[in-house]
């Protein structure tokens, strides 16, 4: 069989097979455009690079060839649009895909936030002096002159008052509180005893700072006033508090010490909850940690206030949380705590 068809319309036949084949690879509406500009741009589409042709040939093949070149554009913009409508339908079916929302994925988790070392230290110191009986309270932490020391009985010029380097907030009548003590007078301005008193909170003391220093840090304040109390009492206390804290079996001891506002006045430790007493580093070789001051109130705060001295009686405390919590958690430098690194303050989830 002779093919009678003109070179042109071979052409043509294989311009439309080409475009056909390629079109039915296009997956992407950009591929699509893209094609078209191929083939069927006014410019430079290779159809109408074709039709421009057609001007040189003789009259009845001109004729002709534009049929059928027409014919090939017309077919190849209805397959266009054919393979259109599936790219379109096949994007969308994928966009589709890609919001599905999975409600059996596990979600995110946020992050769980838990309490501070000293926080969690506090709370407990608390519970335990609670189920002693005594009632938690807060005080100011910025103080008066007088709360901190006058009413302690230490006047301004007296020498005690070096023990605590004072952050001043107005020279000789404002100040940010050097111990929790001040709360102790101003608890016995508004109870009658009995008085079973504990007061937790920050303190300050314009000290330089080492591994057990801080110049912010807290105390636990304890007060009890009553017609019967001594020393004995404080001493069971602080030893009852000493093993719920610390285990059943510490032992606690007392040193004479100074502070103006007890009388007698004592420092206490405990036993080494590292080497049970027999020395190590964390005791310094000396088998006890330091816990803090303590005392029968001094007759003089107690008049100050209104109660008869020859009535009530009563002693007082003071611990360092920090240093609790440092024996608690094992915690080598005090500055830990403040410094709101995570990789510390998580460890006490
Ligand atoms: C006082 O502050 C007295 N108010 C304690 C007191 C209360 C005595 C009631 C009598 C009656 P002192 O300065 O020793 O005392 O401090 C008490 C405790 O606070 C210390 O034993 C120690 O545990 C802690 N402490 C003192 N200074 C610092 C500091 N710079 N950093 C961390 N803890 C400290």
């Amino acid at each position: 069989m002779t093919d009678e068809r003109t070179e042109e319309e071979r052409q043509l036949e294989a311009l439309r097979a080409r475009a056909a084949g390629e079109l039915a690879a296009v997956v992407t509406a950009a591929g699509l455009d893209e094609w078209r500009t191929r083939y069927l741009g006014r410019e430079r589409g290779e159809l109408s690079a074709i039709l421009k042709g057609l001007g040189k040939l003789p009259g009845e093949q001109r004729k002709l060839v534009g049929q059928a070149a027409n014919t090939v554009k017309v077919e190849l913009e209805r397959l266009l649009e054919e393979r259109r409508g599936e790219v379109v339908a096949r994007e969308r079916a994928e966009a589709l895909e890609r919001e599905t929302l999975d409600v059996t994925l596990p979600g995110r988790p946020i992050p769980r936030g838990h309490m501070h070392p000293l926080s969690r230290t506090t709370r407990q110191l608390a519970e335990i002096f609670e189920r002693m009986g005594f009632q938690t309270f807060q005080g100011p932490e910025v103080e008066t002159d007088y709360y901190n020391f006058q009413a302690l009985n230490i006047p301004a010029d007296h020498p005690a008052r070096d023990m605590q380097d004072t952050f001043w907030v107005l020279p000789g009548q404002i100040l940010l509180r050097t111990q929790t003590s001040p709360n102790q007078i101003r608890i016995m301005e508004r109870m009658r005893p009995p008085v079973r008193a504990i007061v937790p909170g920050a303190v300050y003391r314009s000290e330089a700072t080492d591994a057990s220093h801080e110049a912010v840090f807290h105390q636990v304040e304890g007060l009890l006033v009553d017609e019967v109390c001594t020393m004995a009492d404080l001493r069971g206390i602080v030893e009852r508090f000493a093993r719920e804290m610390f285990g059943a079996n510490r032992k606690v001891r007392f040193r004479p010490s100074y502070f103006p506002f007890t009388e007698p006045s004592a420092e206490f430790d405990m036993d080494c909850i590292n080497c049970d007493g027999s020395g190590c580093r964390i005791c310094k070789y000396s088998g006890w940690l330091e816990m803090g001051g303590s005392g029968m109130v001094h007759p003089k705060v107690l008049r100050g206030v209104g109660y008869d001295p020859s009535v009530y009686r009563g002693f007082a405390f003071g611990l360092g949380i920090e240093r609790i919590a440092m024996l608690r958690y094992g915690v080598e430098d005090i500055r830990l705590f403040a410094e709101n690194d995570l990789r510390f303050l998580s460890q006490f989830r």
